[in-house]
């Protein structure tokens, strides 16, 4: 077991789950979304900002996200464009979600997952489309992060093995994926945070209030789900990461959840599931979906653990 030193190059610094209801931006009222909020998701946005002040205090250079709302129904996906800019609208939510963004990408180290991606038999493409438009859960999520977008992403589509297949399919791909991506943190000599950008229990009101920030609507919307997530978390608080790993299967279908999308077992398998408690930030809900917030503190753990089960 080899404990990383404090400002090693190389190394994933931080690792968050960090789920991107449009309802949170929009409540945020930042100048690049055009609809405006009174109020509303405070738990959660609350939550956001304790992680931002957190996410400043580290020395990083890059961010790697994960989004489930980039279906590639092939393999992997990644942005390999320098610059990005263009309108981001979300196509259940366009009252409340009309983004405009401009974002830079690190291309060194998308090409460099991709390399180590398909050196591991996972087929993965470079996205190198300058109109490409960026999805909705990317920008949330790096939004919610660092709302001065103040380093370059690298983003990673969603392989629908899932829908395709089943979940336990998801589950091989997105570990073979997480520990190409590790791999290549660590060969760039780069600091990286990564994001899972996903909700935890996922089934939703099927009608929306006529405000939609009027939180006295707002509420879990299935109590077996509810149970699920705070199973989910008491995990996540005690560190017990190779758990996650093993549950998600029987999570994902029987709370309909967002780890779908292979999101969070991407991350966990980068970070090699360390015995690390995570800093539970907030845990609330938007149309009854159930999203957690949550920061790993890769850098103060060892770089390896048991190697239990991947
Ligand atoms: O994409 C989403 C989501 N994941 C959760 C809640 C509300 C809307 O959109
Ligand atoms: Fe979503």
């Amino acid at each position: 077991m080899t404990k990383m030193t404090k400002n090693q190059k190389g190394q994933i610094v931080a690792a968050c789950l960090a789920p991107h209801p449009p309802h949170l931006v929009y409540a945020e009222n930042p100048p690049q979304n055009e609809p405006r909020a009174e109020c509303g998701w405070e738990t959660l946005r609350w939550g956001y900002h304790r992680l931002q002040e957190s996410l400043k205090n580290l020395d990083y250079d890059v961010v790697v996200v994960l989004s489930p709302h980039w279906r590639t129904y092939v393999g992997t996906h990644i942005l390999a464009y320098p610059h990005f800019k263009g309108l981001s609208v979300d196509p259940i939510f366009p009252h409340l979600f009309r983004y405009h963004y401009d974002l830079k990408v690190d291309v060194d180290l998308a090409r460099a997952i991709c390399d180590e991606a398909n050196a591991a038999g996972e087929p993965t493409k470079l996205m190198t489309n300058p109109d490409f438009r960026v999805d909705y859960g990317t920008i949330i999520s790096c939004h919610m992060t660092d709302p001065s977008w103040s380093k370059p992403i690298v983003a990673i589509s969603s392989n629908a093995a899932s829908a395709y297949y089943n979940v336990d399919v998801m589950q091989e791909k997105m570990i073979e994926l997480g520990k190409a991506t590790r791999r290549a943190i660590e060969k760039s000599g780069k600091r990286a945070v990564l994001l899972a950008s996903n909700s935890l229990s996922h089934r939703h009101f099927t009608q929306e209030a006529s405000l939609p920030e009027d939180m006295s609507h707002e509420h879990i919307y299935n109590h077996n789900q509810y149970l699920w997530d705070m199973k989910m978390i008491e995990l996540i608080k005690q560190g017990r990461n190779q758990e996650i790993l093993d549950l998600m299967p029987d999570f994902t279908e029987q709370a309909v959840s967002e780890t779908d999308g292979g999101a969070l077992t991407w991350m966990l398998a980068a970070m090699n599931r360390p015995k690390l408690p995570g800093i539970v930030h907030a845990y609330g809900t938007v149309i009854g979906t159930g999203n957690a917030i949550v920061e790993w503190k890769v850098e103060d753990s060892s770089s390896s653990e048991s190697g239990a089960h991947l």
